[in-house]
């Protein structure tokens, strides 16, 4: 890969000489670090940019595009390649989602580690640690930046060759232990308010957990217990034994596993609250508000804290709203259709916490819906874990290909999936989920 790295860096140094960028990022943490990331870089090469978070490369985006600028695409843009190939401009992409490409083009430079085979599968803002780490060895102090950006994808799960030098970089120390948040609040109230995990008889359960939190010999300091990352090695070893009795052999390898703790702000802190807040803010309609956080803003710290416990407001509401508003329920699928009710950027996340509860039974699947102005967000999970169950993405496919749409306007993979309609085929999209799932239900 350093070759590849070594190449997109002289390139992209070469073609910028004296011009303007435009820094076009993807609204997730993965995308807000890595567009803080690149703009730290250009800054410190005295490069002139600007930069834009956007929630999703739509076609109106793209011909809204700037003519006089350079484009440096991060975390999206592979799935478009045809309609980029047709713009004049010179095009940078640093991404690592899945892409096809028949020719090199011309105009379109791309760091995207599924075109050179490589093995490690990295994310977008570690990709875009590497290029500014090749820009300047003095880049090193964003490693940390790689790591929340890594954190929001969820790969922290496996470390390889390149990441754990990234770790390194960034001075993360890593722990292993359970992986409830925010873990850097006192235990038992993180242990009350855990809901992913969720945990039997602990979750919302204060006496249980005092008990529990005894039997592990963790005790008070003070007034208050101490938080999960401050706990010594014997104390998250017995705590995580503990747990992992409460809960499910499946859940317990799944929640119990590597925390990072990065410093921010100058404080230790876990890698996965801070990308939840960064995640939260922009979900929330304020990108900026989380690209200043993740240049160390003070300002945007506070603000960001209150859009995070706003957006943890919301999704509570949401929750409420599709508990008392009805879904549309067969045997097979729930429909969930909260027209402008829910945020359109919520209702994944939503739909997320509704396939890991145990509102609907194991295999049901969650169709969540949610308007975007003349758009509608759809969201498509499986409630529980069903490994011979259908394939979600294949699903999706097959109703927009009878909505007579082919372009990337859907994507996913098994267990979730999600598509954008437009709001005229709010009704047909309806009737075809129930129409596909009722009329196979009855062929088996
Ligand atoms: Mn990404």
């Amino acid at each position: 890969m350093i070759k590849q790295i070594k190449e997109f860096n002289k390139l992209f140094l070469e073609k910028t000489e004296d011009k303007k960028i435009l820094v076009i990022g993807h609204f997730d943490t993965d995308g807000i670090t890595s567009t803080t990331i690149i703009s730290q870089a250009l800054r410190k090469l005295e490069k002139q940019f600007s930069t834009k978070i956007v929630k999703q490369l739509t076609e109106e985006e793209i011909n809204s595009l700037p003519e006089d600028k350079i484009l440096l695409f991060i975390d999206l843009a592979s799935g478009n390649i045809n309609k980029l190939s047709k713009l004049k401009n010179i095009i940078f992409i640093i991404d690592h989602h899945e892409i096809k490409l028949k020719k090199s083009l011309e105009n379109i430079h791309i760091f995207n580690p599924h075109l050179f085979n490589e093995k490690e599968s990295l994310c977008s803002a570690e990709l875009a640690y590497l290029i500014s780490k090749e820009m300047s060895e003095e880049n090193k102090n964003l490693a940390h930046l790689a790591i929340l950006g890594m954190v929001g994808d969820v790969m922290e799960k496996n470390i390889n060759k390149t990441r754990n030098q990234i770790i390194k970089d960034a001075d993360v120390q890593v722990k292993k232990g359970i992986l409830i948040y925010p873990s850097t609040r006192p235990l038992d109230k993180a242990l009350e308010y855990s809901s992913r995990p969720f945990i039997p008889g602990i979750t919302g359960n204060k006496e249980n957990i005092i008990d529990l939190l005894k039997d592990c010999n963790i005790d008070k300091i003070g007034r208050s217990y101490k938080s999960l990352i401050d706990l010594s090695d014997q104390e998250m070893k017995s705590l995580v034994t503990a747990l992992m009795l409460k809960m499910s052999s499946e859940d317990s390898s799944k929640h119990i596993g590597n925390l990072f703790l990065v410093k921010f702000f100058n404080k230790i802190e876990d890698a996965r609250e801070i990308s939840a807040i960064i995640n939260a803010c922009s979900r929330m309609g304020y990108p900026e508000i989380a690209l200043l956080l993740c240049l160390g803003n003070r300002e945007a710290r506070k603000k960001a804290e209150r859009i995070y416990l706003k957006y943890r407001q919301n999704i509570i509401s949401g929750l409420k709203y599709i508990e008392n508003n009805g879904s549309i329920e067969g045997r097979e699928y729930v429909i969930i259709n909260a027209k402008d009710q829910i945020k359109d950027t919520i209702i994944g996340t939503l739909a997320s916490i509704l396939s890991f509860s145990s509102t609907y039974k194991q295999g049901k699947i969650i169709v969540a819906m949610a308007y975007n102005e003349d758009k509608i967000k759809i969201s498509l999970r499986m409630a529980g874990k069903n490994p011979n169950s259908r394939n979600l993405k294949e699903f999706v496919e097959s109703i927009m290909y009878e909505l007579g749409r082919s372009e990337k306007e859907y994507g996913g993979h098994r267990h979730a999936a999600g598509c954008t309609i437009s709001i005229e085929d709010e009704k047909k999209f309806i009737d075809l989920v129930k129409r596909k799932l009722e009329f196979e239900t009855i062929k088996v």
